[in-house]
């Protein structure tokens, strides 16, 4: 597996059930560069808008690769009342259905080592919105340091700095894959991936359905949709299973 020996490319595909990620060899013929990944780190940042989708998405891909999502808000030395409000409700609905929530700046190391003690051992990959600060962060995770990180654009937006994903061995172990933030990575990630699976906080609730089959749309007597109505399942949650039940088979 390469690691920091300068060998960089494009992330050609994800390969859910060996959990390999690949990229194109010198033929365009895709070569593993990382396998057994462990652990998908999202890093949200300062201006969060309607990410809920964005989020449950990550949270099925990471699923389906058998890897845990880890919630990673950045950039708390910007963040406004309506971004503290967005996160303190991320941080709920996360949390309650068992992930990993840290928050901190990129900037100050000593706010990255909740997070860099959770990541002893794995091998984690980086995803999230261009200039969100996965590159700052990662250069105070590894031990390399010529990590590029990019200016972001008059309107606040990522410049695409980081073009290929690039696999670096972290200081307590373990290794940190950088990826480029665009938005259709998360596409790629779910390629095959029947999300409505990843609704697992669902499962307790499906006794309660009344049909066998209960697909939690429009049948009666829904233990799944009750549980929405006492507060027991996240709105947004719910929200997005149906947004990812209308692409998927359920
Ligand atoms: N104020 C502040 N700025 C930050 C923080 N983290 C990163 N930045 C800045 O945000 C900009 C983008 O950071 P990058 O690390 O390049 O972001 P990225 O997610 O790697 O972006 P791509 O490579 O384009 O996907 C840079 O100007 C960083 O200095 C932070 O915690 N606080
Ligand atoms: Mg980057
Ligand atoms: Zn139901």
């Amino acid at each position: 597996m390469p690691s920091n020996t300068g060998e960089s490319g494009q992330l050609a595909k994800v390969h859910p059930r060996q959990n390999l990620l690949s990229r194109p060899d010198h033929r365009g013929n895709p070569k593993p560069f990382a396998s057994n990944l462990t652990r998908v780190v999202l890093v949200l940042a300062d201006k969060p808008g309607n990410e809920d989708l964005f989020i449950d998405q990550y949270y099925a891909a990471a699923h389906h690769l058998n890897c845990e999502l880890t919630l990673f808000f950045n950039k708390v030395d910007q963040w406004d009342s309506t971004a503290k409000q967005t996160f303190a409700r991320w941080r709920d609905t996360y949390e309650r259905i068992g992930t990993q929530v840290f928050e901190g700046c990129a900037k100050d190391a000593s706010t990255l080592r909740p997070l860099q003690a959770s990541l002893a051992d794995e091998t984690a990959i980086f995803v999230g919105q261009s200039g969100a600060g996965k590159s700052s962060m990662i250069r105070q995770l590894v031990i390399e340091r010529d990590i590029e990180v990019g200016d972001l654009t008059q309107h606040g937006q990522g410049a695409h700095t980081t073009t290929t994903a690039r696999l670096y061995p972290s200081q307590d172990g373990g290794s940190i894959i950088d990826s480029p933030g665009v938005r259709d990575f998360r596409l790629e990630l779910l390629e095959g991936v029947d999300a409505s699976r990843s609704f697992t906080e669902f499962d307790q609730y499906l006794d309660e359905c009344q049909f066998r089959n209960c697909i939690h749309l429009n049948e009666p007597r829904c233990g799944v949709k009750s549980a929405m109505a006492a507060g027991k399942i996240a709105r947004s949650r719910y929200a997005s299973y149906l947004s990812l039940c209308t692409n998927a088979d359920c």
